[in-house]
């Protein structure tokens, strides 16, 4: 009996706990900056946002995050150093511009590796994503979540791309990461690796004719004003990542660091609705600016499939055989 009378006190103490309001958990009132890169009225600023409303529901209001965007603490490279160095708590960014950190993160950069959305979440929600992201925490980072940058389509100012030829002496501005220079040089391309926080301007000035990004950041970023032609190609599936400084979140307690996750998987269901619902408003709303838009048949793809199958060729001899098997051991399992 009083065993029994033991493990129903024990119960409900806690069941109690869970319960507690943040008031009663261990969580202290802090300021969190959270930069990124494209503008508040983007899907990364919507999702941006969204974090910080329920990061401030589950705290009682003491975890504050506050979103910079427009890249006003800098490019993705300099916000992933701050937080490094313990100068910035969080940031979202692109993995592509996390190989200079990491490098098997350029797996995820091969062309044409994610036929859908439902293979790309499954891989990077999964064992395969978790395990890559892990690997930030010696270099300073705590990966939280994978949002969704999209499939990537090119754009430029001089003519329809309606083969990989069109795109021969093309100044195609690219993400500073060997794979994409290496890819659209392979097109005949030539390919100018850039911070994205240049881009506009860029495009502007002519310094280059064309860039590469999802439809909803060409729209949200008002490509259109800049650049008369896109080509929907799909040619590679582009992850965001929820970043933390790793010094600051090694600081937060158990409740703090439960709560922050909690907040970053709502984000990450908001974030990929919202981008998926987005990009189909984009489309129709890039036809209305005036953009010239073709699709490129399922035969011209395989064409810039084989023209760039190196690419892993050259990925798996860089020392990235083992991740890209991985990789692979795990989209086998999806589709
Ligand atoms: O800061 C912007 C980046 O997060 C992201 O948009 C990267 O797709 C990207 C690009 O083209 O730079």
């Amino acid at each position: 009996m009083r065993q029994f009378l033991l493990s129903t006190v024990a119960i409900a103490v806690v069941t109690l706990v869970g319960a507690l309001p943040a008031q009663a958990q261990d969580v202290k009132s802090r300021l969190i900056r959270f930069g990124y890169g494209l503008s508040e009225n983007s899907n990364q600023g919507r999702a941006a946002k969204f974090f910080a409303q329920e990061l401030d529901k589950q705290s009682g209001g003491k975890l504050r995050l506050k979103g910079f965007g427009d890249a006003t603490l800098g490019s993705d490279v300099q916000m992933q150093n701050a937080l490094i160095g313990g100068a910035q708590e969080m940031m979202v960014g692109s993995t592509a511009t996390l190989v200079g950190i990491v490098k098997d993160f350029g797996v995820y950069d091969l062309p044409f590796l994610f036929a859908n959305e439902k293979e790309a979440d499954a891989v990077l929600d999964g064992p395969f994503g978790e395990k890559l992201m892990a690997r930030l925490q010696e270099k300073g980072l705590v990966g939280l979540v994978y949002w969704e940058n999209g499939f990537r389509n090119l754009t430029n100012s001089k003519r329809p791309v309606t083969k990989y030829e069109d795109l021969s002496g093309i100044k195609l501005r690219v993400m500073q990461n060997p794979i994409y220079i290496d890819m659209f040089n392979q097109f005949g391309a030539n390919a100018v690796p850039m911070a994205f926080s240049e881009l506009f301007t860029a495009l502007e000035t002519g310094t280059v004719d064309g860039q590469e990004n999802p439809v909803t950041t060409i729209q949200s970023s008002k490509f259109y004003e800049v650049q008369k032609f896109l080509t929907i190609s799909r040619h590679v599936y582009s992850p965001w990542i929820v970043l933390a400084s790793k010094r600051w979140h090694d600081g937060l307690s158990a409740d703090e660091k439960k709560m922050l996750q909690s907040a970053a998987e709502a984000s990450r269901a908001f974030e990929r609705s919202d981008s998926r619902k987005a990009s189909i408003e984009s489309m129709t709303e890039l036809k209305a600016k005036g953009m010239q838009i073709n699709e490129l048949p399922a035969a011209e793809l395989q064409r810039m499939r084989d023209k760039v199958k190196p690419a892993y060729d050259k990925f798996a001899a860089d020392g990235g055989a083992q991740v890209l098997a991985d990789l692979q051991a795990a989209l086998a399992k999806v589709r």
